[in-house]
């Protein structure tokens, strides 16, 4: 489970397709004012939006996120449900796992190859003192 506070999510959208080219988003993570379930709080958003964006690759994609942290008062990371990460397991993303928690002010690249057709989820993992919630 994710805090509810914290809990965001996107989508990987692919589809099948003919010729491999490189995709790239550049998200800052940052707190947006919002009501998931009809009670407004903070939650993660990226470029100021929330609902998260979603990634469009195809089949054979390179997909490059460029992360940068604006949240100011937490780390945070991305991680991928459902991509193989087959040659790039340290892409996977889940904080404290694969990869170090994201400090506020700094930035990490994602790069992995979209290998599946399919619609997945990429999900922030809440900061280290909140990570009791999260996975
Ligand atoms: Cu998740």
């Amino acid at each position: 489970m994710h805090s509810p506070g914290t809990l965001s999510l996107s989508f990987l959208l692919l589809q099948r397709l003919a010729r491999a080219s490189t995709v790239t988003y550049d998200w800052n993570v940052t707190w947006v004012w919002a009501k998931p379930d009809g009670f407004g709080r903070p939650v993660i958003g990226i470029n100021n939006q929330w609902p998260c964006p979603p990634i469009a690759a195809t089949v054979g994609d390179t997909v490059v996120v460029n992360l940068n942290n604006q949240l100011g008062n937490q780390t945070t990371g991305l991680h991928f449900h459902g991509i193989n990460q087959v040659q790039t397991p340290d892409m996977d993303g889940p904080s404290g796992v694969t990869q170090c928690p994201l400090p506020p002010d700094l930035s990490v690249t994602y790069q992995f190859t979209a290998d599946a057709p399919g619609t997945f989820w990429c999900m922030f993992s809440p900061g280290q003192w909140r990570s009791a919630a999260g996975h």
